[in-house]
C-alpha cells in the first residue's frame, strides 16, 4: 500500500561533531520497535563503515526510517565534522525539516552555525534539540539563548525564529518538552516532529520527477539511486529518462522501487511524491541527476556545494619499494579510482596535471583527504601524496586565502601559550568568553594555512586537555608568511634494513620514526631532527667487528622506542620537499629527491636563483 503523503515526514539530523546525532538515531530506531526484543544491536549502528567505527565519527550521510503513530518518519543522519559539510549539503534536498542537535554543555559550536545556515537558506523547518541533557554540567537555558542569537545572526525568518525546543538525552533515550517534566521515552520528540515538520508537498498526478541525492551499492542489484520524489509516482518496470547534469538524456527502465524501513530497504509496488525512495536499474546514474517521466524530461537544480579549500598531489608510487606491497599501483588504477570517488564525494575535486602520474585532489580539509587516502590504502592501492596546501585565489587582483573560524576550549593556564602559538600563525582573537569551571573559550580567525600541523601542537601545549574546532570562514587577503616547520628531517643514507647500532647513533640526533628490522631506502625520512636542517643518518650501519666479543654487543644498546606516525601525523609533519608513500602495509615519509647529492645540487640552484 502506498503511504498517504500526510503520513510522511522527512527530516535530517544536523549538528556539530559529537553532539550525539547517531546515538539519538539508535534510540529512535529502538523505540520504534524495529529490533526484536532480544536483538543485540551495536552502538551507533548507522556508523557502519569501518573507518567510521574506528574513528567514532560519522563520515557519510545515511538514510533510515521509522514508523510512529502510523506516520513514516524518514530520517537522514549526517556527519558533524566540518570536513564533511558537503555530505550535509547534498542531502538537505530530501527533507522538509531538520533536528538541530546542540550539546547542552558545549552549546553552539562552529559547525552548528554552518549546518543551520544551510538548513535555513533552504527554508527547512528547524526543531532545536538540546541534547545530552543528562550531563551534569548541562546549561540548557544559556544554550537556548545562544541558539536564539545564532538564528537572529543568520537572519532567520520570523517563522523560523519561532522554533520548537525539545530537551533530550539520546544516550538514555528520553526527551522532554520542558525540563523537569516526566518522561521515560522519546515520545515528546516524535510528537514534535509530527506536529511541526510539514508533510512533503508535490503533485501526485503530475509527471514523475526525482532528484538523486545519494548513491548506494548492493552486490545483487548494483547501483542504487536515492532521493525524494518531487512529483508524480513511480512503479517497478516504468520506462523513464535520466536527465544528467551535463544535459544528456538517457532512457532507462526502473528495476525496482524500494523504501527505507529501519536498517533495511523494502521493495514496494509503487511510490509517490514526497516519499524518499531507492531505485535500481540505472547503472551510471549519479548524484545531482534527475529521473523524469519520459515525456517530460525536466531536470531539477541541485544544491551548490561549497568549494574545496585544500589540495594535494596524488602520485604514482616511484619509491624504490614501489609495487611490492599494493595490488593497484599504476597511473590508470589511480586515475580510475579518484574519478570514481568524485561521483559520490561531492565536495572532492580531481584534476589531471601535465604528468599522467600526478593528480591534483582538492577537498574541504585534511580529514576529508586523509579519509580518502586511508580508504584507498585499505582497498589495496599504493601511491604517494604531497603536503596539503590551501587553495588561494585572486579576487579583484588581490591574493586571497581561505580563513577558518577556530574555537578552542582550554584550561585557563594555557591561554597565554595558545594565544602566542596562534599569533605566530597569523590568528586573530575574535572573542574571549568568561571562564567557567576552570576552562576558557577563545575564538579566532586564522588562515587555514596556519592550522596545518596545529592540532598536534595544540594537544601537546594543552597536555591533551584542550578541545579545538574550526570551520571554513570565507576568503580574506593573504596574511603574510607563516614560518614553516622548525625542525628538519632525519634521512636514511642508504637502502637496507635498520639495525640497532645505526639506530642508536641516529637517535642522538632527534626522534626516530622506525625501529630495528624496518626496511629503509636512501632518501627515506626516518625521524625528526632536533635541529632546523635536515640531516642524513645511516640507520643500516653495523658495528665494525674487530673481535668476537664486540660482535654480540649490539643487543646491549638501549634504543628509545620509535614514534610511529599515523597518516594524520605524517600529513602534519611533512615538508614541501617531501612525500608520503602510502601502501596497504606501510606509511612512509620520503624526500622527493632521494639522492643526497642531487638534493644538495637542487638546494644550491634554489639559492643561486634568489
Ligand atoms: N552524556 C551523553 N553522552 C552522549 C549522548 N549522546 C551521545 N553521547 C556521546 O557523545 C559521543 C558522540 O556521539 P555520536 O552519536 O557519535 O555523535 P554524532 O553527533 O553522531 O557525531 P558525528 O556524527 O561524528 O558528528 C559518544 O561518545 C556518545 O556516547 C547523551 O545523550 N548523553
Ligand atoms: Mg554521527
Amino acid at each position: 500500500m502506498t503511504q498517504k503523503r500526510e503520513d510522511i515526514r522527512n527530516i535530517a539530523i544536523i549538528a556539530h561533531v559529537d553532539h550525539g546525532k547517531t546515538t539519538l538515531v539508535d534510540a529512535m530506531l529502538k523505540q520504534s520497535g524495529i529490533f526484536r526484543a532480544n536483538e543485540k544491536v551495536v552502538e551507533r549502528v548507522l556508523d557502519s563503515n569501518e573507518l567510521e567505527r574506528e574513528k567514532g565519527i560519522t563520515i557519510m550521510s545515511k538514510n533510515t526510517a521509522i514508523s510512529y503513530k502510523g506516520v513514516r518518519i524518514n530520517i537522514v543522519d549526517t556527519p558533524g565534522h566540518a570536513d564533511f559539510g558537503g555530505e550535509v549539503e547534498r542531502i538537505l534536498k530530501m527533507v522538509d525539516g531538520v533536528l538541530l542537535l546542540v550539546d547542552a554543555y558545549e552549546g553552539s559550536m562552529p559547525q552548528t552555525r554552518f549546518v543551520l545556515r544551510k538548513a535555513l537558506s533552504m527554508n527547512l523547518k528547524p526543531i532545536v534539540v538540546i541534547n545530552k541533557i543528562d550531563r551534569k554540567e548541562a546549561r540548557p537555558e544559556e544554550v537556548i539563548d545562544e541558539i536564539f542569537d545564532l538564528f537572529i545572526e543568520l537572519e532567520a525568518s520570523d517563522e523560523q525564529l519561532d522554533f520548537p525546543v525539545v530537551y533530550a538525552s539520546g544516550r538514555d533515550g528520553v526527551a522532554f518538552h520542558k525540563i523537569g517534566e516526566d518522561s521515560t521515552d522519546l515520545r515528546p520528540l516524535f510528537d514534535t516532529i509530527l506536529k511541526y515538520v510539514p508533510s512533503p508537498g508535490g503533485d501526485i498526478n503530475a509527471p514523475f520527477q526525482l532528484l538523486i541525492s545519494s548513491i548506494d551499492y548492493d552486490d545483487y542489484v548494483g547501483r542504487i539511486a536515492i532521493g525524494k520524489i518531487e512529483r508524480g509516482a513511480i512503479s517497478k518496470g516504468d520506462k523513464v529518462v535520466v536527465c544528467r547534469k551535463d544535459g544528456q538524456i538517457e532512457p532507462v527502465k526502473i528495476g525496482s522501487v524500494q523504501i527505507f524501513s529501519g536498517l533495511n530497504r523494502i521493495e514496494v509496488e509503487r511510490a509517490q511524491a514526497g516519499e524518499i525512495v531507492c531505485i535500481t536499474g540505472c547503472d551510471d546514474i549519479t548524484i545531482g541527476d534527475t529521473v523524469c517521466d519520459a515525456e517530460h524530461p525536466e531536470p531539477l537544480p541541485f544544491v551548490d556545494i561549497d568549494e574545496p579549500t585544500i589540495s594535494m598531489q596524488f602520485l604514482v608510487n616511484n619509491s624504490p619499494f614501489a609495487g611490492t606491497e599494493g595490488t593497484y599501483v599504476t597511473s590508470r588504477h589511480l586515475r580510475q579510482r579518484l574519478f570514481k570517488e568524485m561521483e559520490t564525494n561531492l565536495s572532492l575535486r580531481v584534476e589531471e596535471t601535465d604528468s599522467p602520474d600526478n593528480f591534483k585532489v582538492s577537498g574541504r580539509g585534511e580529514l576529508h583527504l586523509s579519509i580518502l587516502i586511508e580508504t584507498m590504502r585499505r582497498e589495496g592501492y599504493e601511491f604517494q601524496v604531497s603536503k596539503p596546501e590551501v587553495i588561494t585565489k585572486y579576487i579583484d587582483g588581490v591574493l586571497h586565502e581561505p580563513m577558518e573560524y577556530l574555537v578552542v576550549d582550554i584550561p585557563e593556564e594555557y591561554m597565554g601559550p595558545i594565544m602566542e602559538e596562534l599569533g605566530a600563525r597569523k590568528g586573530e582573537v575574535v572573542n574571549i568568553h568568561p571562564p567557567g569551571q576552570g576552562f576558557i573559550r577563545l575564538e579566532f580567525k586564522v588562515p587555514a594555512r596556519g592550522l596545518i600541523g596545529f592540532r598536534s601542537r595544540f594537544l601537546t601545549t594543552t597536555r591533551g586537555n584542550g578541545i579545538m574546532n574550526h570551520v571554513f570562514n570565507g576568503y580574506e587577503p593573504f596574511k603574510g608568511e607563516i614560518r614553516a616547520r622548525d625542525r628538519g628531517s632525519l634521512i636514511a643514507s642508504e637502502t637496507g634494513e635498520a639495525v640497532p647500532y645505526g639506530l642508536y647513533n641516529a637517535q642522538e640526533r632527534g626522534t626516530l620514526f622506525i625501529g630495528p628490522g624496518d626496511k629503509v631506502y636512501e632518501g627515506m625520512v626516518v625521524g625528526e631532527s632536533s635541529r632546523v636542517d635536515d640531516l642524513v643518518v645511516n640507520v643500516c650501519k653495523k658495528k665494525h667487528v674487530t673481535n668476537m666479543r664486540a660482535a654480540g654487543s649490539d643487543e646491549a644498546l638501549r634504543l628509545v622506542p620509535p614514534k610511529i606516525l599515523s597518516l594524520e601525523a605524517c600529513l602534519e609533519f611533512i615538508a614541501d620537499d617531501e612525500l608520503i608513500e602510502v601502501t596497504p602495509e606501510h606509511i612512509r615519509l620520503r624526500k622527493k629527491i632521494l639522492s643526497a647529492v642531487l638534493r644538495a645540487k637542487e638546494k644550491k640552484k634554489e639559492k643561486d636563483t634568489i
